[in-house]
């Protein structure tokens, strides 16, 4: 069994990456073996993430904050408020905001997991594994 905790054990590690418009503390790991990872990130107040995760699924459930995502393939806008899920099951290309001035904390999971400290490429993906 794998127990961790958020404060002790992921903040301030290398599974707590922080770019200028999120901070994404991985809980689980590819190398956890669970077959998806699983994230605490906050997307920080007034950032727009243009986001195209080609090689992964993610499911993302919001647990604090508010803000909205729009589809790019038609320009539809979904609020995000604590409680909403979204599940990019088609590789969505999608532009995320926490726009009403306060982060979002959303809990993500990957399939496939995530590695280790990947950041978005040029467009908005993260590479698979070598
Ligand atoms: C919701 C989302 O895609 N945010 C960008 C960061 C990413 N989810 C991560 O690695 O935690």
């Amino acid at each position: 069994m794998i127990v961790k905790n958020l404060y002790d054990d992921v903040i301030g590690t290398d599974a707590d990456v922080d770019t200028p418009q999120w901070n994404s503390r991985r809980l689980l790991l590819a190398k956890d073996g669970m077959g998806f990872s699983l994230h605490d990130t906050l997307i920080k107040a007034g950032e727009d993430l243009h986001l195209w995760y080609k090689h992964h699924l993610e499911a993302v459930y919001c647990i604090e904050g508010e803000g909205e995502i729009v589809e790019k393939k038609d320009g539809s806008v979904h609020p995000i408020r604590e409680g909403t899920v979204y599940a990019l099951n088609e590789h969505d290309q999608h532009i995320l905001r926490a726009n009403k001035g306060v982060a979002m904390r959303m809990v993500c999971v990957f399939n496939p997991p995530v590695t280790g400290r990947e950041v978005h490429d040029k467009d908005g993906a993260y590479a698979l594994p070598e």
